[in-house]
């Protein structure tokens, strides 16, 4: 899917800014008396998360619809072009109603969605959109909400007659088997944009090295009759390749790579011109591979320095949020990092942009979050399978073309330890499915909890083993000779598979401002301690590949017994000022090359 442009033959109106607004537990089918209710509700931000911009408690806490409301107008001078409705992310689920009428229905709150509403629509004259949303979770979602009772870090006692009395007070709640609060809302941008009536619907690059020389495959998709023509033009303008045909095969001599900085992260742009439509790419030229123990990009082995992020900070909630992302990259650029993984959903699509030109590696995330903490064959159920196939369908879609994505991760953590053969066969046929759906064959991996590594069949079939492990903190909590330990009888485990390993979680919740003479949890000495015990470790193994803490900034969560104002273990507070751990990561990473660490 491609991302909206202007220029000489494209517009984008913006419907951002001030919405009519109001949360509601019942279902309102857009009838005359419903658009009177909703337009007397509140005032609400597009794009924003709405949990944290009123006071009400129950904008917090809500669980089920939640009502957009505006009128707009298309100007006249646009009646002869072809009009397209975009939503980059409404969270989780979404009807669309035009003037009255349901024109959209979507499932999934991480990645766009559009209508063609040429038809539906009179330019010149107002409009009316109204947008319901449900934050529902269950385990037909993804992010997976629990549906028996549990709340993530918390339990009702059931065998307390008191508590299990207490339970018909507590109202309908979600409940979600993840670990990061479920924002809600008309997350991104909502946008209008209009191309020609004939019209280029997608582009598909990939590219490869030969020599000196950067060869460019495209593949276009365009509606309507006419003559596709590709010019490829270098950052100075200057044009070195060019083509015509839908699709086809270009050389570019002495091509410049896309490298992760502070190596060049060099792009180039394809203008595809059809009819009177035109779309400008950028692309960069890079391979990446998994060979034997090693991650290739460009042929050179990569170490992967960075984080488990979110998309989290205060006010906004989960809300589109350009600033921070900028402020983002450059505390990425300051610790020396050189890549993150999109945990535990696929993110703004400006962020990839933002990698693409900065030269930051990303590990692209589908929200499949959560899967599991329940006593039924949740994969033998599959409530949630056809939703998986279609959201990593739209994933590479929308990211296909991006050269800061090196690697799909299909999920976070799902139980693949207590359904061995439901799990094997769900995970190998996703795995398939999405190497297949990828142009560039990325390689494809999910990332495993703290499980049974020797039962786990699944992970090590992946290629990269992406393990998140908390030994020193939910394991041997506090005990970092025992952690050192621990951690090294599994790694021994993991080298006799000669396959490479990044440890895409660890870490310690960290109270920024709490010191201790003696290092014991939550103080900032113990934090860089534990990094520093288990870094030690990894940097003994050839085969270990990479190393994310978690998380790059403290983030939000639901309440609970075991989060205090959220989940701390950021490097950086949730307002992004660095902990004594950012400090000691900015040092040891400005030492580590990105390419050829492990010799
Ligand atoms: C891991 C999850 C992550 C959590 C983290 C934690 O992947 O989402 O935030 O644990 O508990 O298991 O801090």
């Amino acid at each position: 899917m491609l991302y909206p442009e202007i220029n000489k033959a494209r517009s984008i109106i913006d419907l951002g800014g001030e919405w009519n607004f109001r949360l509601s537990d019942e279902n309102h089918d857009n009838g005359e008396a419903d658009r009177a209710f909703i337009k007397a509700g509140t005032t609400m931000a597009v794009p924003a998360s709405y949990n944290d911009l009123k006071e009400d408690p129950e904008y917090r806490s809500h669980c089920g619809w939640a009502y957009y409301h505006r009128v707009f107008t298309i100007p006249g001078i646009f009646a002869t072009e072809r009009i397209v409705l975009r939503f980059d992310a409404v969270t989780h689920y979404a009807k669309v109603y035009l003037n009255g009428t349901l024109i959209a229905e979507h499932k999934g709150g991480f990645l766009p969605f559009e209508i063609d509403i040429t038809d539906k629509i009179r330019c010149g004259e107002e409009a009316e959109l109204i947008v319901a949303v449900d934050n529902r979770i269950n385990h037909s979602t993804l992010p997976m909400g629990n549906e028996e009772g549990t709340a993530f870090f918390g339990s009702d006692n059931a065998d307390v007659p008191s508590v299990a009395a207490a339970k018909k007070w507590r109202k309908p709640v979600n409940l979600p088997n993840f670990d990061f609060f479920n924002y809600a809302g008309i997350n991104r941008p909502v946008r209008i944009y209009t191309t020609p009536r004939s019209y280029i619907r997608d582009i598909t690059i990939t590219t490869d090295i030969r020599g000196s020389d950067g060869i460019v495959n495209y593949d276009t998709s365009c509606i309507g009759d006419g003559d596709v023509s590709v010019t490829i033009i270098d950052s100075e303008g200057k044009t070195v390749a060019g083509g015509k045909g839908a699709s086809g095969k270009l050389t570019i001599n002495n091509a410049k790579l896309w490298w992760p900085y502070p190596g060049d992260p060099y792009l180039y742009k394809a203008e595809v011109r059809f009819c009177d439509d035109l779309y400008i790419l950028e692309f960069g030229i890079r391979t990446v591979e998994v060979r034997g123990i090693e991650f290739l990009i460009n042929n050179k082995p990569f170490y992967f320095k960075g984080f488990g992020k979110h998309e989290d900070s205060a006010i906004h909630g989960r809300g589109f949020d350009f600033v921070l992302d900028m402020k983002d990259i450059s505390m990425i650029h300051w610790m020396g990092a050189n890549s993150f993984r999109t945990s535990h959903y696929p993110y703004a699509e400006e962020m990839y942009q933002l990698c693409d030109r900065e030269g930051i590696v990303i590990i692209d995330e589908t929200p499949a979050v959560g899967i599991g903490g329940t006593s039924e064959d949740i994969y033998s159920v599959g409530r949630f399978r056809s939703h998986h196939e279609d959201v990593i369908r739209d994933l590479i879609d929308r990211d296909k073309n991006h050269p800061s994505v090196v690697m799909w991760s299909m999920g976070n953590e799902p139980d693949v330890v207590s359904f061995p053969d439901s799990a094997y066969e769900y995970w190998h046929t996703l795995y398939s499915y999405t190497k297949a759906l990828d142009p560039a064959k990325r390689p494809v991996t999910f990332v495993c909890n703290q499980n049974n590594y020797e039962r786990d069949r699944i992970t090590r079939e992946m290629d990269v083993v992406c393990i998140n492990r908390y030994y020193g903190w939910y394991n041997l909590s506090g005990d970092l000779k025992a952690a050192e330990y621990a951690l090294n009888m599994e790694l021994d485990f993991w080298e006799k598979l000669q396959k490479p390993v990044i440890l895409t979680e660890y870490g310690a919740d960290t109270l920024p401002g709490f010191h201790l003479s003696s290092p014991e949890m939550f103080s900032e000495e113990f934090q860089v301690l534990y990094y520093d015990t288990l870094n030690k470790e990894f940097d003994k193994r050839a085969f270990m590949i990479g190393e994310h803490p978690w998380n790059f900034a403290d983030f939000n969560t639901i309440q609970g017994p075991m989060r205090a104002d959220g989940n701390r273990k950021g490097l950086l507070t949730r307002d992004r000022r660095p902990k004594m751990a950012a400090h000691y990561f900015r040092k040891r990473w400005h030492d580590i090359p990105d390419f050829g660490y492990k010799k």
